[in-house]
């Protein structure tokens, strides 16, 4: 690519945090000049934050840059710090976990009870020949055992590997490979869209073609009939009738945490490794400062899945390292109706909500009124992570969920990075809606050219970060030379993030979608976000996904999928009408240049397990191509659908 991005977008509202919230936030603009006058010190302030057995002698040895190591000669126990401090400090008896299942079945888990079915499942572990440096796939349901089994893997040096319980064998039986995982914990199934789901078959074929794995722990959760080999183990077997003592002993602060497998754009996974010290720090620390949690009196839920980096670090490792109550639910949100979600709120009195853009988009396609029939008064914080959150979808959550009035904390970051990168803080931030904003304390990351020049306010470019950060990814699992040039060799001593962004007039920041996704048209550098952002902005629409498509004419063009509001009438002619109109919007919004060649409307969009939209296949669909790898997809039923409007009326070319 050779230009920088074009701006196309223009965005004037900002909203202050309620004064209220700013007097009693946990982090002021204070930390921003501490963490810029002495960014180790900074780190090093966050680590205490921890309990260490043994202290570090060196805060970041960057002598083997780009392989990075953080708290040097530091010894902690991550489980330690999520369970047993919290037990030991007199907070046994706090919810750690309200779990809500789908068939609307309950459990509430003390930190007490988390603590022990920890210390269980450890010595579990242990007696099935799991020692420290030994890899655990892990692939379950949204239930409590997933963060017992992640938390025991921890607690005993044992590296996780968990595996979205929605992934096919193939991609399962690859990841076991490549990490030689030992063991596989799995469950007979789990409840999705109102039904049982299996997932023990698929481990068995899984297993089948794994010869690193010697044993398999089932946790019974449905009831349904699996079939039993002579490697499986039932976890109330096992687990449950194991000893709940254990000593929790102390590993280096570089000790292996966890794999996790992220697809990028290449076929093979990249085993995504990170460490203990550092990224709890920096997860902890973030909980802290960007969710503001007081553990004592908020209700914490993110909605995402454990399988999902974002369950890693704020369902598991930082709401716990916090001591902080949270809700998990394993289900989807319109099962058995569409407002599930406001519902639990309702119930839980949650007072932080972290969810994604997607889900905030089909909230808005499904309608106003549903939120508005529950009691939401009980949140104080509302949070978006997965995807560039359109302004419109920004206010849209602010409005409908955050009663008018509360902050709204859009927080860029990636498997990679491991915990929050670029965040308002929301007793500090006038957040506006779209934007990311600024880099959080202790974190430098900037916006380049094509030759790694900071691009100036108004310009955009390439998502850099300049300096190491505490849980930064330590290298792709086997693979130092793929870690090297994916992420570092792109421009010099900086890491590539892989998205584009730009800088507002007051240097603001806003992701503008994988850099892989932009489109070419007619020699201008066009950021699918911003398109999007256009098109979700018109009242018809609740979501959107643009694509370049070859064209003879402008090198690209613009293609659109627009799924239309849950009221909004598309039949016929009026349908025709619409799609007019939404390339109109689009060329007032953004400028004709980011006119869309042709709209279509659709029921759905193609995404992945955690919600992102998947571009790649729509431009195969865009390109009357036969459909790429569709293993992430979480719905193949989505493309039947889209495939057969393309051939119907539902376009408009010029
Ligand atoms: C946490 C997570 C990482 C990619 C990232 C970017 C996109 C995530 C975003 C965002 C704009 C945000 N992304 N958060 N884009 N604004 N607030 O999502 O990790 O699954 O590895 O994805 O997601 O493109 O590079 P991961």
């Amino acid at each position: 690519m050779s230009e920088a991005f074009e701006n196309l977008l223009r965005e004037t509202r900002e909203f202050p945090p309620p004064a209220e919230f700013a007097a009693n936030a946990n982090v002021t603009a204070e930390a921003y000049d501490a963490a810029a006058a002495d960014r180790l010190a900074f780190w090093e302030q966050q680590a205490r934050r921890l309990d260490w057995a043994t202290e570090w002698d060196q805060v970041l040895d960057w002598s083997g840059a780009p392989f990075a190591k953080w708290f040097v000669g530091g010894r902690l126990n991550v489980a330690y710090n999520c369970l047993d401090r919290h037990v030991e400090a007199g907070l046994g008896d706090r919810v750690a976990i309200h779990w809500e299942g789908e068939p609307g079945d309950t459990r509430t888990l003390t930190y007490a009870d988390l603590h022990r079915l920890t210390c269980q499942a450890a010595n579990a572990l242990t007696d099935l020949g799991v020692t420290a440096g030994d890899r655990v796939a892990i692939y379950l349901p949204m239930i409590p055992e997933a963060a017992v089994a992640m938390l025991a893997c921890a607690r005993i040096g044992a590296t996780h590997s968990v595996v979205f319980g929605g992934f096919s064998a193939d991609a399962l039986a690859s990841r076991i490979a490549d990490a030689s995982a030992k063991v596989v914990i799995t469950a007979d199934g789990g409840y999705r869209r109102g039904k049982p789901s299996a997932l023990k078959p698929t481990v068995d074929e899984a297993v089948k073609r794994s010869p690193s794995v010697e044993h398999v722990l089932v946790v019974r959760r449905t009831g349904q009939d699996v079939s039993f080999a002579g490697t499986d183990h039932w976890w109330h077997e096992t687990v449950e009738t194991a000893s709940p003592e254990h000593t929790a002993q102390p590993f280096d602060a570089e000790h292996p945490l966890f794999i996790l497998y992220t697809s990028g754009t290449t076929a093979k996974p990249k085993g995504i490794l990170h460490t203990s010290g550092g990224y709890l720090t920096q997860t902890a620390y973030t909980a802290h400062a960007v969710f503001d949690l007081k553990p004592a009196t908020d209700v914490y839920w993110c909605t995402a899945d454990i399988g999902w980096v974002t369950g890693h670090s704020y369902i598991v490792y930082g709401p716990l390292a916090n001591g902080a109550t949270q809700v998990m639910y394993e289900g989807t949100p319109d099962t058995p109706h569409k407002g599930r979600f406001w519902e639990i709120v309702d119930k839980y009195q949650v007072s932080i909500l972290y969810t994604a853009p997607t889900l905030i988009r089909t909230m808005m396609k499904w309608g106003d009124d549903i939120p508005a029939g529950y009691d939401l008064s009980s949140l104080r914080l509302l949070g978006s992570v997965g995807e560039p959150i359109n302004p419109e979808a920004w206010m849209w959550y602010r409005e409908h969920v955050g009663h008018d009035a509360l902050p709204v904390v859009d927080t860029w970051w990636q498997t990679e990075t491991g915990s929050m990168m670029i965040s308002p803080l929301p007793g500090v931030t006038a957040a506006k809606p779209g934007s990311a904003m600024t880099p959080l304390p202790g974190i430098v990351a900037d916006v380049v050219d094509d030759q790694g020049q900071s691009v100036p306010n108004g310009g955009g470019g390439y998502l850099v970060l300049r300096e190491p950060w505490p849980s930064m990814l330590r290298t792709i699992w086997g693979d130092d030379a793929r870690f090297v040039d994916t992420y570092w060799s792109r421009f010099e001593g900086m890491y590539f993030a892989g998205d584009g962004a730009k800088k507002d007039a007051d240097g603001h920041i806003w992701l503008l979608g994988r850099v892989d996704d932009v489109m070419l048209v007619s020699g201008h550098n066009i950021s699918t976000t911003e398109v999007e952002s256009a098109l979700v902005s018109h009242p018809s629409v609740a979501e959107a996904a643009v694509v370049g498509a070859t064209d003879p004419t402008t090198g690209q063009a613009i293609v659109a999928f627009t799924i239309p509001r849950g009221t909004v009438d598309t039949d016929g002619a009026a349908g025709e009408a619409l799609i007019s109109e939404l390339r109109d919007h689009v060329a007032r919004t953004l400028g004709p240049i980011a006119k869309p060649r042709q709209i279509m409307l659709v029921p759905e969009l193609p995404k992945t397990r955690s919600g992102k939209i998947m571009r790649r296949l729509l431009r195969d669909v865009a390109e009357h191509r036969t459909l790429g790898d569709v293993t992430t997809l979480q719905d193949s039923s989505v493309m039947d659908l889209i495939a057969s409007g393309m051939g119907g009326g539902k376009s408009d070319e010029d």
